[in-house]
């Protein structure tokens, strides 16, 4: 009769595991708390990616490798904590793609959704499904799900711009797909700003039906508007304590997240300001478009200026102190995060 076991040498349980492990089981009782800790746990380090660091690297990958043979030129912004996994944070890439004048990067599509950030030069432009969109300092862009999508450029100075990436959390589900475009690049059907046009001045075409299904009508959300937007709010009330002003992307049709798995946000710090520290579940990617200050992350404090890249891991506690006024561009997983019940938030 069985009854409760006295307890054991560790040489029974080790030769129970050898045996059960030909036979494709193991016991949950040796990592139970790795597989359910009782709050984030997370390889990722918080870290930095300093602007000056990378740019000398980009333009000698630009003399190296051309951006049709290399598919896209990007230096993956790899976590500290997750080195050749190609992660920034848990569940998001981040790389700087360069461009240079005359080149261009082939038409494909891919069930991951891409954002850009623009970090460096003018002159560039993205195109997804038909449309085109010139890039500049500070717009935010999207590439959706299953779109297909090619950079060019016809102008003089090279582009660089920040891209994140769902990989990871498509990876989870096994729902990978790319596929090339038949030739190199896509031919244009609408003109540059149609889907600005018809989708980002608070009006919609009657029955309205979302052109890239769960992600924004609106693929390029110019920085001159974010920036006015920030500028303005900056003048009305108090900033919030843990943020400032910070504003998300939305999408039109729906008022909510720009993209199904990731979010995009700007926010403002006034100079002087010292933000209250605040963690949630979403590890975030920041880009710093203006200012200069020192953000801490779990006891962490790094300095930072325009162009410097930042991350704070899921759970971990961000607060960020402006030398001077600071504009910020984030991106996370929040979206999938809320569509799945898990996102927390804690503030200070
Ligand atoms: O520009 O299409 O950084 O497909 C990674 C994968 C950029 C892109 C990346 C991509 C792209
Ligand atoms: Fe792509």
């Amino acid at each position: 009769m069985a009854s409760v076991p006295k307890p054991h040498s560790g040489a029974a349980r080790q030769d129970l595991y050898r045996r059960i492990e030909k036979h494709n089981f193991a016991p949950l009782w040796e990592v139970y708390h790795e597989l359910i800790p009782d709050q984030p746990m997370t390889p990722c380090k918080p870290a930095i990616w300093k602007w000056a660091d990378a740019r000398p690297y980009l333009m000698e990958a630009g003399a190296l490798i051309t951006a049709k043979e290399a598919l896209r030129r990007v230096l993956v912004l790899q976590n500290p904590g997750m080195r050749g996994e190609a992660c920034i944070t848990q569940s998001l890439f981040a790389g700087y793609q360069l461009i240079l004048p005359g080149e261009i990067a082939p038409s494909h599509r891919h069930t991951q959704s891409a954002l850009r950030f623009v970090l460096e030069g003018s002159g560039a432009y993205t195109a997804v499904d038909g449309e085109r969109t010139t890039m500049h300092p500070g717009d935010f862009i999207i590439t959706p799900s299953w779109t297909w999508h090619d950079h060019g450029h016809e102008g003089s100075e090279p582009v660089v711009w920040l891209d994140g990436l769902d990989v990871r959390i498509v990876r989870t589900f096994a729902a990978q797909f790319h596929e090339p475009f038949p030739e190199e690049v896509q031919p244009v059907s609408r003109g540059e700003g149609a889907s600005l046009a018809r989708y980002g001045n608070n009006l919609k075409p009657l029955g309205a039906v979302a052109p890239f299904g769960k992600t924004s009508p609106i693929f390029s959300y110019p920085y001159g508007r974010s920036r006015e937007t920030l500028a303005r709010l900056a003048k009305e009330g108090d900033p919030d304590p843990c943020h400032g002003w910070k504003m998300e992307f939305i999408n039109p049709l729906t008022g909510g997240h720009a993209m199904p798995t990731i979010a995009a946000f700007i926010q403002l710090i006034p100079k002087g300001f010292r933000t209250q520290p605040y963690r949630s579940t979403d590890g975030t990617v920041y880009s710093v478009v203006e200012g200069s200050g020192r953000v801490t992350v779990a006891g962490e404090s790094f300095d930072f200026g325009p162009r410097d890249t930042f991350v704070a891991p899921s759970w971990m506690p961000l607060s960020i102190e402006a030398d001077a006024e600071c504009v910020l561009f984030s991106f996370s997983d929040l979206p999938a995060q809320d569509a799945l019940g898990l996102w927390r938030e804690k503030r200070a």
